[in-house]
């Protein structure tokens, strides 16, 4: 406020007021300021910028910098411009609004907007292609008042046999077509099904490459497919021991062909399981 005595022509002294708007009042000159080179030559709702004072925005208005806030919060919003805000607001946390929301929700004190998971099949594992954002201590809920969680790790949220944790093989798909059980490296196949009808079993050595029966105590080393000792490595034994000797999609029936396997047994005897299922996870 600028004062100004003025004679009131009647023979007394009276201050005059003038308001200097945004700007401060001089006091060594006694005036209103009409430039500004910084924000303490404007009134504290105010702030300095291109030579001139300017309201302080309140929240919710676009704005570049903080000072330009009442609140002296200027944070990133959902529409990619800065918003004023009635406090800090880290991403993913949006203050479009001028109030700082999780998902249109204030977070309790110290905790975090994070992603959560929609887990249908209620498995433990979230589907990552629906997810929400949400307070971290207030898990979001489903069509079924189910709790979303944390994890995106689900490859098939309708079943919950099909999770990461999965290690049985299945003969039947998951529901979608996909044998995937386990949620990694695709289809696997129970059974081996690329020998062909002509290999015969035999022995593979094993334990130090001893053939099998060796003073009694080595087994188990009769298979389709042997593991060779190489340079590095002087292990040995079958890799394949039983096998469908034809390609066997998952879930499709077979004879299963297996090498005598069974513990002492020292023959290339082939046994031989009709109508077995491949499965698969
Ligand atoms: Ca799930
Ligand atoms: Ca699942
Ligand atoms: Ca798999």
């Amino acid at each position: 406020v600028q004062v100004t005595p003025l004679c009131d022509g009647v023979g007394a002294c009276i201050d005059v007021e003038t308001d200097c708007g945004l700007f401060d009042c001089d006091g060594g000159i006694g005036a209103c300021l009409l430039t500004c080179s910084n924000h303490g030559a404007c009134i504290d709702e105010a702030y300095c910028e291109g030579a001139t004072c300017h309201a302080d925005k309140d929240d919710g208005a676009v704005c570049d910098m903080a000072y330009q806030c009442s609140s002296g919060y200027c944070e990133m919003s959902s529409d990619s411009q800065k918003h004023c805000c009635n406090t800090e607001c880290p991403s993913p946390m949006d203050c479009l609004t001028g109030e700082c929301l999780c998902e249109g929700v204030t977070c309790p004190v110290g905790e975090a907007c994070v992603p959560w998971f929609q887990d249908l099949d209620q498995d433990g594992y979230g589907d990552s292609k629906h997810t929400v954002l949400g307070c971290e201590g207030t898990p979001p809920k489903d069509v079924n008042q189910h709790d979303f969680v944390r994890n995106m790790d689900d490859c098939y949220d309708l079943n919950s046999a099909a999770n990461p944790d999965q290690t049985s093989w299945f003969s039947v798909h998951r529901g979608d077509g996909s044998f995937d059980f386990d949620c990694k490296d695709g289809e696997e196949k129970e059974h081996d099904d690329t020998v062909l009808g002509s290999d015969t079993c035999e022995d593979c050595k094993n334990w130090e490459c001893k053939p099998c029966g060796w003073f009694g105590i080595v087994d188990e080393t009769y298979g389709y497919v042997c593991k060779i000792p190489t340079g590095g490595d002087d292990t040995c034994g079958p890799l394949v021991w039983q096998s469908f000797k034809q390609e066997r999609q998952c879930g499709e029936l077979g004879t299963l062909y297996t090498c005598n396997h069974q513990p002492g047994a020292c023959n290339a005897d082939e046994l031989t399981y009709p109508n077995t299922t491949q499965r698969c996870r």
